[in-house]
């Protein structure tokens, strides 16, 4: 269900040129971004039709796309995860004109807070300061035992990650081979008498092996609670401090994130970049297009120079 507070739009902002004079007069932007701004790069992002990942797992045979980022579903069989995670799992040195377009804004000394859903950490290689940036949903960058608690660099797991194997943790298997080496043998007992009548599945119980815990990357399932630090930023700081909010690339459907642009105060002004309109949020403009394109003509309008490796020279 959605159910938004039906913000009333700001009758002075309404064109490309009003957002380019915000951008030149604004410094405590809040940008909030998802899956759109790397999907240039050939990551995809989930709901757009056609490359969308949701449309692949329906393909697939997944009714419910979701599910796959469902915690319940993932400790009651984490190869599906596993089996799919590949596909969302960036492998790349490189980022956006977009994430350039943030470092920009926080070089300008312009960027209060970058609020990302995405999980694929470009805005680090982008150079956006940790102290900028929240991480809403997590990312690749480390992964969690699911049993012992033991974290780790996400590298560690990029192998079986390609190779679609379920990551077992290391510090459970290390812990388990431990204790096997010191655990004596256990004594033979003797076979009790069997009949035919007895029930013998059970027969070698508690002789199973435990396990090493399952290690899950630190991306934020559906189930899971989002860390302090994003709401702590907000309401403590953002909230109250903030002077123009820029959203990018998200289809703002996933809680509490798409909340974020109802809960600044009523008079600043709310810009929102996309492929798609947005209709179930009031922003003050809407930019709709390829994201790369138009901040790169928002800077330009702005007075500034976007320089990126994607964006030619002589443009
Ligand atoms: P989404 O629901 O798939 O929405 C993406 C939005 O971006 C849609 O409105 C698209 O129209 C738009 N879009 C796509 N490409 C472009 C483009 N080149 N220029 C402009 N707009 C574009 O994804 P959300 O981010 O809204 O959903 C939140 C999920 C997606 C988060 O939990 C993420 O973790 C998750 N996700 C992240 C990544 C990543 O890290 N790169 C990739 C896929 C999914």
């Amino acid at each position: 269900t959605r159910t938004y507070y039906k913000r009333r739009k700001l009758a002075h902002v309404n064109t490309i040129d009003d957002a380019a004079n915000l951008l030149r007069n604004s410094n405590k932007i809040l940008v909030i971004t998802g899956a759109g701004i790397s999907t240039s790069l050939g990551i995809p992002d989930f709901r757009s039709k056609g490359s969308g990942f949701y449309d692949k797992l329906q393909s697939m045979g997944y009714s419910e796309p979701e599910e796959v980022f469902d915690i319940q579903n993932f400790d009651e069989d984490p190869s599906i995860f596993y089996r799919l995670a590949g596909d969302i799992m960036p492998d790349l040195n490189r980022y956006s004109p977009t994430h350039a377009f943030i470092k920009l804004l926080q070089d300008k000394g312009r960027l209060q807070t970058n609020y990302t859903q995405n999980i694929d950490n470009l805005e680090e290689l982008a150079g956006i300061d940790r102290s900028r940036l929240i991480q809403c949903h997590g990312s690749f960058a480390t992964a969690t035992c699911r049993k012992c608690g033991d974290r780790v660099a996400g590298s560690e797991i990029f192998d079986d990650i390609r190779a679609k194997r379920v990551a077992r943790c290391k510090q459970c298997q290390n812990r388990l081979a431990e204790r096997a080496r010191l655990q004596q043998p256990k004594p033979k007992r003797a076979k009790p008498r069997r009949y035919d009548w007895e029930d013998s599945s059970n027969e070698d119980a508690d002789d199973a092996e435990p396990e090493a815990g399952v290690m899950k990357p630190d991306i934020t399932f559906f189930g899971e609670q989002l860390n302090d630090d994003f709401f702590n930023r907000f309401t403590q700081r953002d909230q109250k401090e903030t002077d123009l909010v820029i959203v990018i690339g998200t289809s703002l459907q996933v809680k509490p994130v798409s909340e974020l642009p109802q809960y600044v105060p009523a008079e600043v002004p709310l810009i929102y970049v996309s492929k798609q309109q947005i209709e179930h949020i009031n922003f003050d403009i809407q930019l709709q297009g390829e994201c790369d394109h138009v901040v790169y003509e928002l800077c330009r309008r702005a007075g500034w120079k976007l320089e990126h490796e994607m964006i030619p020279k002589d443009l």
